[in-house]
């Protein structure tokens, strides 16, 4: 029996494996027939913290070029010195029901101070131009980006000769390096330049490089370093005074490595040594250095949904636009997912800033929002795949800016609102402001640092890494959990503790007077948030047998919360009050917190609230809910988490349709990353969940994906898996963990338990759950 079972697991060993094709043989390419027009269908590439958009024109060559800490500004005092004298005040309008006296008064007493020296923004570092002289016409015209590799390619032929032009930004050597050939000698004319739109530019040109220099935001802001080096193999290169000129070369290699002042170090120094290293490696072996770092990462994880046309038939755009035409297209979503992955791998490596609203890809001087870290749902959701698609370490950028932002989070804290531990509000920049700022009806919600501490809970619960429990995540979940201990304030209505002066991100309530209002104690979300927090801060403690009486408190306090509650028309009830919501399409939805990512509401604990959070995503939905692209991608996970595949499906077609970019960039409109993001995490959540104790494999499988099969998710408590399904039903999943032990697995509303041996993989199929 032994010996039959053990032949029985080897066999679907094989067919599993023969069912899933590996990352190599998949075709994963954005790929494209006619260089980009707009900067939205140019293609990213990037290492984390040096980006490029490139174009790919065969006569202009154009890469616009970013640094991830290119900012202008400093840090800034912003708290308004007397919030905390007024704090009582509005609250108790608040109380009274004087929405707009409240909103006015705090708006000129508790919102933070403008700033006086100009905004403080994100910028780009400037454009690399390969300009050839002539308008010969090509033929054969590619361009791509191959997410298996992380290499971006543009080839054409011009007069009989095949070119090549290859791009990559590499972690591991630090650089941009771009490398140019043809199949003929001698046939590489072109001018290079560096440039910047703006007047302040320094450029220096000097044998075979070029180097620009400026302090920016006109001498508010760090200072940066771009310097390019170029190589030629045969020709000659000669110069002016800001242009390299390349004549009858036979290849070409350009390294360009960018540094500013932002954290420590002379951007001068740093680039020099950047580029002298990569000088002593071959391009062969700074491509083989970059792409087998980007493979460790990438490779981990493999997406199956169709068996056909996997890519080389139909260009990107055609494909996108067959869907948006109503067509419907499996390897878009392989892409998409995939994609998803590789912007992460792109901007988020260990040591960088965390992806902010455009990732690490802005153009101009002034991108949108500042291209700064929204707190109230953007910069979440660029970290919610990190965990399930298998790229866990990736988050420490996000856990290193939470951190750097307690400093002043605490000061806040304390001055604002007389309490200990830390908070932030509805955004951030790399100054690490966290008062509250702008208008009240955005800008006065003081849970930003709650939300972002419950990822490290998260990370967590997917590592099991106790270190990290101990030394990072606990110590920042109690600095956030403290804060609500001094700061929640009992409703004299109802008798529980609230939130408050806050609102329900950026939606408007309609008063009893009829007037649209936003500030007001005890919103849902905050609620949602601080009961999950409590719980994980609790958890936590009694993992490493922590704070005994700080345990008692927080459960002390957390009895007296407000609770989630249903209004009349059987909606989760967005206020402390069965308010009419102004926008009742809103794009924020964000009282279902505890849906999605939250898990507070779920199937088996609270039935009722799960029937109610449906009610509201379809009210949204029926009012023009889902309008932008990251408020599209929240409903995907909504409807993953309800179980229903087919909405969930339907929402990501509105997704592709509606709120995707010829290069498969997300748009609110404008392009913001937090939609790749959240589409990619909400289709792992389709596939596979691990919120509520089991791991629950196909959870929300919709008809349309009838055969196919996922390799390399993790669900929580560091379990790898992989799933093969058929005519919709599971076929075989493998499961393995680090920890030996008894781990729930469930499919289709059967949970049983299953015993994993360390490091051992363990297949089972439909039969297991008989
Ligand atoms: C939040 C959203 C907006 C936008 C901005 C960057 O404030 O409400 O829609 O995404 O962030």
């Amino acid at each position: 029996m032994e010996k039959e079972q053990c032949i029985y697991g080897l066999l679907l060993s094989v067919i599993l494996l023969a069912g899933i094709r590996t990352a190599e043989a998949q075709s994963l390419k954005l790929w494209y027939n006619q260089p980009a027009e707009k900067w939205t269908e140019a293609l990213p590439v990037g290492n984390g913290s040096l980006g490029a958009m490139v174009f790919g024109k065969p006569h202009r060559g154009h890469i616009q070029l970013n640094e991830e800490s290119l900012w202008t500004g400093h840090p800034i005092e912003r708290i308004n010195p007397s919030a905390s004298a007024y704090l009582d005040s509005v609250r108790q309008l608040i109380f009274a029901g004087k929405y707009l006296e409240a909103e006015e008064l705090a708006q000129e007493k508790i919102m933070g101070k403008r700033l006086d020296t100009g905004v403080h923004t994100y910028q780009t570092l400037g454009d690399l131009y390969l300009r050839f002289g002539d308008t010969t016409k090509v033929q054969n015209y590619r361009r791509q980006l191959d997410l298996t590799n992380g290499l971006m390619n543009i080839q054409y032929q011009k007069e009989g000769v095949a070119y090549k032009r290859e791009i990559f930004s590499s972690y591991p050597d630090q650089i941009l390096a771009v490398k140019l050939t043809a199949d003929e000698s001698g046939k590489l004319n072109f001018v290079l330049q560096l440039d910047r739109p703006s007047p302040n530019k320094k450029i220096d040109v000097n044998n075979n490089t070029i180097v620009m220099r400026e302090h920016v935001g006109n001498g508010d802001g760090v200072h940066y370093t771009a310097r390019l080096k170029l190589d030629q193999n045969g020709g000659t290169v000669s110069r002016t005074d800001s242009t390299l000129q390349v004549s009858g070369a036979d290849e070409v290699t350009i390294l360009l490595a960018a540094a500013t002042d932002y954290q420590s170090g002379d951007p001068d120094d740093i680039t020099q040594n950047r580029i002298s290293k990569a000088s002593d490696l071959s391009y062969e072996q700074l491509r083989e250095n970059h792409t087998r770092d980007y493979r460790r990462l990438f490779d981990r994880v493999e997406l199956d949904l169709t068996d056909e046309d996997k890519g080389e038939e139909i260009p990107t755009d055609r494909r996108l636009e067959k869907v948006k035409k109503g067509g419907t297209d499996p390897h878009l979503t392989e892409l998409y997912f995939q994609y998803g992955r590789y912007l992460l791998i792109s901007s988020s490596r260990p040591g960088s800033l965390p992806a902010n609203l455009q990732g690490i890809w802005s153009n101009g001087m002034k991108p949108p929002w500042n291209a700064d870290y929204h707190t109230n749902i953007n910069l979440q959701m660029n970290y919610w795949p990190a965990e399930v698609m298998n790229l866990s370490e990736l988050t420490g950028p996000l856990f290193d800016f939470v951190e750097a932002l307690n400093k002043r989070g605490q000061q806040v804290a304390r001055q604002m609102y007389g309490a200990r531990g830390t908070v932030a509000h509805h955004t951030t920049d790399v100054w690490h402001f966290a008062a509250p700022i702008g208008k009240t009806y955005y800008g006065l919600w003081p849970m930003g640092a709650a939300w972002l501490s419950m990822h490290f809970w998260e990370h967590y619960l997917f590592t099991n890494d106790e270190n990290f429990l101990r030394r990072r995540a606990y110590p920042q979940m109690k600095a956030a959990a403290t804060f609500f201990i001094d700061y929640l304030v009992e409703n004299p209505d109802t008798g529980y503790l609230v939130t408050g002066p806050s609102m329900s991100p950026e939606n408007q309530f309609v008063t009893p007077g009829g007037e649209k209002a936003s500030v007001t104690m005890g919103p849902a979300m905050d609620m949602e948030i601080v009961h999950e927090l409590f719980d994980a801060t609790i958890a936590a403690a009694e993992t490493l047998d922590a704070d005994p009486a700080y345990r008692d408190t927080l459960r002390q306090v957390k009895e007296q919360l407000a609770p989630i509650r249903i209004g009349k028309n059987g909606t989760i009830m967005e206020w402390n009050k069965d308010f009419e919501e102004a926008d009742p399409g809103h794009r924020h939805i964000s009282h279902l917190y505890s849906l999605y990512p939250g898990h507070a509401i779920n199937a088996s604990d609270t039935p009722k609230l799960m029937e109610a959070a449906r009610k509201t995503i379809d009210r949204r939905l029926a009012n023009g809910g889902g309008h932008t692209g990251w408020s599209r991608a929240w409903i995907i996970n909504f409807f993953a988490r309800l179980k229903d595949g087919n909405k969930a499906y339907q929402n990501l077609q509105a997704l592709y349709r509606k709120s995707t970019l010829a290069n498969l960039f997300d748009t609110h409109p404008p392009f913001q990353i937090d939609g790749n993001f959240g589409g990619a995490a909400g289709i792992a959540e389709m596939l596979l969940q691990s919120h509520t104790g089991a791991v629950v494999l196909l959870p929300s499988l919709p008809d349309a994906w009838s055969e196919g099969a996922v390799k390399g998710l993790k669900a929580r408590g560091r379990v790898t898996v992989d799933i093969s399904w058929e005519n919709g039903t599971l076929k075989t999943a493998s499961l393995e963990a680090p920890k030996k032990g008894v781990y729930k697995v469930s499919y289709n509303g059967t949970t049983k338990e299953l015993s994993l041996k360390a490091n051992e993989e363990e297949i089972i199929t439909p039969e297991f759950f008989e």
